[in-house]
């Protein structure tokens, strides 16, 4: 819920208020169970909301039954999460993809769609369009997504050839992946000498950036900043980003940033772990970079004790906004990329 609450503040919401509910199951009609449903609608009253966001996605019946007893716009985890895609897309190529996500996102609610407006009913301009209206609205959906997916298309191919270029010249890539707000673009900054976007808000990163690097034993690297990753997201979705899914599956080596001071470290770290699974990337090699420990250090030697101390040879902890930890990590990519 404390993401939650993060997704929406960064889609421009205000939080009015927060309601939980433990059920075995959500109930197919409402999600909610019918007591819960109304206990919201009071909520209404006392605090004003003018839109309900979930933290799932919503079945079209959910939905549709939330708003119409709810009386206001309901939006699911999904749907905010493509909102802030789309408002945070800045390369054509990163519109197009998120407009694809969000029509292939509409695509199977669009019947319901139609006869929420039916429902809704009475009155001049509210009648449904019927069947006949439906089928087209769905045609025209159809064919927006082909169009999407064909300009896509065309800019993968001028990618394509840069990236034959670039594996003519034999250099590895090395994708920096995380979940987002891990800190990876700030490594990618510290590592680069690059400026990219760091700001503390969910994804402000969507479109991958690549820079040439020189490992200590002066072998040169590719080193890209990818979008981040967030549980509950539908892979469909990711699978949008074909330019960060690409940049992926080339890599040699993956670099895990994990934000070791968020208190769901652990369960963010699985929910990457999980979708690189299923991506089908998990047998990339990977380091894990545990980040922000200047949060709990006071200096380099600190976690270089720390660091000695765990022997293990594919973590390393690191500060990418101090620097600290960096040369280590340089090391570990020189040693990973020799090995396969
Ligand atoms: N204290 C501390 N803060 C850090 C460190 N690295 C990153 N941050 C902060 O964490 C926040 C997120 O950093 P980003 O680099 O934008 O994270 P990201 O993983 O690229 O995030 P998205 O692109 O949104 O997925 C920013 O406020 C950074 O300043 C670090 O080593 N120490
Ligand atoms: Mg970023």
């Amino acid at each position: 819920m404390e993401e939650l609450t993060l997704l929406a503040v960064t889609a421009g919401a205000e939080v009015a208020g927060a309601l939980v509910q433990r059920l075995q199951h959500p109930t197919p009609a409402y999600y909610l169970g019918k007591g819960k449903v109304e206990e919201l609608a009071d909520l209404k009253g006392e605090v004003g909301y003018d839109v309900v966001i979930f933290d799932d996605e919503l079945s079209p019946t959910q939905q549709i039954n939330l708003e119409q007893a709810l009386e206001v716009k309901v939006i699911d985890r999904t749907a905010l999460i493509l909102d802030i895609f789309a408002k945070r897309a800045q390369t054509r190529e990163g519109r197009l993809q998120v407009e694809l996500a969000q029509h292939q996102y509409l695509l199977p609610r669009l019947p319901g769609q139609w006869s929420h407006l039916e429902r809704l009913g009475g009155g001049i301009g509210t009648r449904g369009p019927g069947e006949a209206q439906l089928e087209t609205d769905r045609r025209l959906i159809r064919q927006k997504i082909h169009r999407l997916q064909r300009e896509i298309e065309e800019i993968r191919t001028h990618r394509a050839l840069y990236r034959r270029r670039r594996s003519v010249q034999g250099i590895p890539v090395v994708a920096i992946i995380g979940y987002t707000n891990a800190g990876k673009s700030t490594l990618f900054n510290s590592l680069s000498n690059a400026r990219v976007l760091v700001e503390d808000k969910l994804f402000a990163t969507l479109d991958p950036t690549t820079r040439r690097l020189t490992l200590p034993n002066k072998q040169q690297v590719l080193i890209s900043d990818t979008v981040g990753f967030i549980r509950k997201l539908p892979t469909t979705v990711i699978a949008a980003f074909r330019a960060t899914l690409e940049e992926l599956e080339e890599a040699a080596l993956l670099i895990h940033v994990i934000d070791i001071t968020h208190h769901n470290a652990i369960e963010q770290s699985v929910t990457v772990e999980e979708t690189i699974a299923e991506l089908g990337l998990a047998e990339k090699p990977r380091i894990a970079a545990l980040n922000k420990v200047d949060l709990f250090a006071s200096s380099e030697e600190d976690i270089s004790d720390f660091a000695s101390a765990m022997k293990a040879s594919d973590t390393v902890l690191i500060s990418a906004a101090k620097g600290w930890g960096l040369d280590r990590l340089l090391e570990q990519i020189a040693e990973k990329l020799s090995l396969h």
